[in-house]
């Protein structure tokens, strides 16, 4: 038998037994009751509400039930007692409902809404009774969370006012988020499952504990992969220039200098790099609540298409525990379509960079890389070739050569009669000197297209009956 806090006659009751229970595996729980006291309803998140009449004064029991995920449950009593206050009147709000300023995705909300509520004889607290979980409400009243890519948009919370003989009110919060234009790679909160993130072992579970909303991911000691959670699949990163990871944890039991690691792997978790190591006592207090938002871009670390991110516990003493919850990889940006094409040709290591010829073709990659050539192939497609075309009778000179569709790459077509003077040909469907003109194409054929040009003036009227050709790429 255990007894919740006493109601009022006549007062609307708020009572939060959801720290009642305990669950030694921190699992989330959910309240109900069995049978007994009829004015009352208990929610599943545990608040005992309700208006007593005077039929109900005096002392009753309700038989209370708690569950966890897994069905597992207790049944328990729970004594209660009406009482009667004359002249003592219950809280009320005015104003409601609030309109909060708007929030911004990602970024830590902070407000109030103390001083909403008054009651005549007794102290009051506030809280949140039902709502979106990124925010949170201390009991004076104020607010505070980030809210994630799923909050944009409208928010609407229930909060109660709570005098201290536990006669309350509730009125409404309105919070608009506004998104933040970030591409979202990956977003879990948590509630129900791993997301799209996975265990590295034994100390990495779900947990109630320390939680927003209901679970979050309970990261203890130090046990290397079994301490740590990672990515269950790759992103591919490269069409960006720019990732960002945010999260919120707590800390409890990190002693002063015990760590956990942010790190990322290029190589779908072959290789790991940390991107930062946050310590106690330089990053973080031990069960303060810290809200991160880091940003990273590709000249700071390698952007691929096989790109992971993994949050490691690196403490070292007994029961040092870091809780991570609501965590958001987004993308924005760019990316070098350079870096994309050797990713695309798993150019790595000495294999990769402009200047070489991992195929030994006398090709460098950039050189591979302009003209939509086989980086890893000596049997070069695409590699320009000079060729004749017959148009209206006369025979031209004419190139063939496929050109990146990206944008991001410049060509110039030269011509020269001796190898030693250049000139820059425009390149024109129209009839004008001086130019090239399409004979074939464009063609798309993937991330280049082929195009043949021929020069201007036949073989007839040529010097030597002859010309060469030069294209010049840059980017
Ligand atoms: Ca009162
Ligand atoms: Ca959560
Ligand atoms: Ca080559
Ligand atoms: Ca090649």
């Amino acid at each position: 038998m255990w007894a919740a806090g006493d109601a009022v006659e006549g007062q609307a009751y708020f009572y939060y037994i959801g720290d009642e229970a305990f669950d030694v595996n921190g699992d989330e729980l959910t309240f109900s009751k069995l049978a007994g006291i009829p004015w009352m309803t208990v929610t599943a998140n545990g608040w005992l509400t309700g208006t007593p009449g005077a039929g109900d004064v005096g002392t009753d029991s309700a038989s209370m039930h708690v569950e966890d995920p897994f069905g597992l449950f207790v049944d328990s009593t729970m004594s209660h007692e009406v009482i009667t206050d004359a002249g003592n009147t219950a809280p009320t709000f005015s104003g409601g409902p609030f309109n909060l300023p708007d929030a911004d995705e990602g970024v830590l909300y902070g407000d109030t809404i103390a001083g909403t509520a008054s009651d005549a004889e007794d102290a009051i607290t506030y809280a949140i009774i039902s709502g979106p979980a990124w925010l949170i409400m201390a009991p004076d009243g104020s607010v505070s969370g980030v809210p994630g890519p799923s909050d944009v948009g409208p928010n609407v919370w229930t909060v109660a006012a709570m005098a201290s003989n536990n006669g309350g009110a509730t009125d409404t919060v309105n919070i608009t988020v506004n998104g933040n234009g970030w591409t979202v790679l990956t977003d879990d909160d948590f509630e129900v499952d791993f997301g799209n993130w996975q265990s590295g072992g034994a100390n990495a579970v779900l947990t109630g504990q320390n939680a927003i909303g209901t679970q979050n991911v309970k990261l203890n000691d130090g046990l290397g992969d079994a301490s740590s959670i990672e990515l269950t699949n790759s992103e591919d990163t490269t069409p960006y220039s720019q990732v960002r990871v945010d999260f919120t944890y707590i800390a409890d039991g990190m002693d002063p200098g015990e760590n956990f690691l942010l790190q990322y792997s290029p190589d779908g978790g072959t290789s790991w790099i940390t991107l930062k190591s946050f310590v106690s006592g330089v990053d973080f207090n031990d069960m303060v609540r810290e809200y991160e938002s880091l940003i990273w871009d590709n000249t700071q670390i390698t952007f691929t298409n096989d790109m992971k991110f993994r949050f490691e516990n690196d403490a070292n003493g007994g029961n040092d525990k870091t809780f991570i919850d609501n965590i958001v990889v987004y993308a924005a940006g760019v990316g070098d379509p350079y870096v994309a094409w050797e990713n695309l040709h798993s150019l790595t290591g000495g294999d990769s960079g402009r200047a070489s010829d991992p195929d030994g073709d006398g090709f460098d990659n950039e050189h591979e890389y302009f003209f939509g050539m086989d980086p890893n192939s000596n049997v070069n497609a695409n590699q320009p070739t000079g060729s004749s075309v017959d148009d209206a009778g006369t025979l031209y000179p004419a190139v063939t050569y496929a050109y990146s569709n990206e944008g991001s790459v410049s060509y110039t077509i030269e011509t020269s009669d001796d190898l030693a003077t250049w000139t820059a040909r425009n390149v024109s469907p129209l009839p004008a000197a001086d130019e090239l003109f399409i004979v074939a194409g464009p063609v798309d054929v993937g991330r280049v297209s082929t195009i043949t040009l021929r020069y201007n003036t036949g073989y007839s009227g040529l010097p030597n009956s002859k010309i060469f050709f030069r294209i010049v790429a840059s980017e």
